[in-house]
């Protein structure tokens, strides 16, 4: 049994810790977190995904459809709170130009590292169908293997939607002096690169596709083409001729500068969030093979998942 000098010793123990302890946050505004959604598979489930574990907090949020370069600008004048897929390849200059003109922050680092950049279904490498790949020179020697019905006798190149990165594949192939022998068009969804790479693969036919890592088809086998290797400069918006290949890159998040104050917890939480490249395969992989919706994607992936997002959470 305990004495009574005893108790007034734990009494006061425990007022001092609990005075030690960090002050209990004040409480999130009601007022909705606003998510950005875009148009690649991954993006959108972790857009539910972290609206599903804001929600668990207690916080309202809202799913906006949003450019995904013109997001930083939305980010930076409080339209949307976050961005939680800031690709340093596609967007990191339009993220570092928000963060110059004032109001975007960083918010921190994903495990997974990423790689966005022209490549070929392993297959095309393993049954020769163009040899040398993935070394670029070796794209000189046969554009007839990658041309198709609307390619004008050229290799066709099948970058993604021209939203997302502008004209920096057709001006690498011309910089590379590619230009003579292959032709690069512009997907109109991630979809249709998708639907592409599986009709080649059904014919054992080459292609010559944009992708990226991470991504469903890290599964599937996909071979990246090894460009000349990216250095800071090297991109024409950055004085280079854009020779160059992608950067291995980071994957970072993003908040408007007030998010830390109007929602605390959430961006706590937030802050400490982040995937692996096997979590960010695994978000693309239940809507681009399994088919399901992004909100059940997400729903899914936050109930089997949960030794991974609730560590964020404490
Ligand atoms: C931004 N993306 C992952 C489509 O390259």
């Amino acid at each position: 049994m305990k004495t009574l000098k005893g108790k007034l010793v734990a009494g006061a123990l425990s007022a001092v810790l609990a005075s030690a302890s960090i002050p209990a946050l004040a409480a999130d505004s009601n007022k909705p977190i606003r998510i950005p959604t875009h148009n690649w598979s991954s993006q959108v489930v972790m857009a539910h995904i972290i609206g599903g574990i804001f929600e668990s907090l207690g916080n309202n949020v809202e799913y906006v459809p949003a450019d995904s370069q013109g997001v930083y600008e939305a980010i930076r004048n409080g339209d949307i709170t976050i961005s939680h897929e800031v690709w340093q390849s596609t967007f990191g200059k339009s993220f570092y130009n928000a963060m110059e003109k004032g109001g975007l922050i960083d918010a921190g680092t994903h495990e997974a590292s990423t790689l966005e950049e022209l490549g070929v279904p392993s297959y095309v490498v393993e049954n020769n169908l163009c040899p040398g790949l993935p070394d670029w020179e070796a794209l000189k020697n046969c554009p007839e293997v990658f041309a198709t019905a609307d390619s004008g006798g050229k290799g066709r190149i099948l970058e993604g939607p021209q939203s997302w990165h502008g004209d920096l594949m057709p001006v690498r192939i011309k910089a590379l002096g590619l230009e003579d022998k292959y032709v690069v068009k512009f997907a109109g969804s991630a979809d249709a690169i998708w639907a592409e790479l599986a009709s080649a693969k059904k014919e054992g036919r080459g292609i010559i596709t944009f992708n990226w890592t991470p991504n469903f088809t890290d599964a599937d086998g996909f071979d990246f083409i090894a460009f000349p290797p990216y250095e800071q400069g090297c991109r024409v918006e950055d004085g280079g001729d854009g020779s160059c290949g992608s950067p291995k890159g980071w994957l970072k998040k993003a908040a408007n500068y007030k998010f830390p104050k109007t929602h605390p917890n959430a961006y706590k939480v937030f802050s400490k969030l982040s995937f692996s490249t096997k979590d960010i395969g695994q978000m693309a992989a239940l809507v681009d093979i399994d088919k399901m919706s992004h909100e059940d994607a997400a729903k899914k992936w936050l109930a089997d998942h949960k030794d991974v997002w609730m560590p964020f959470t404490e």
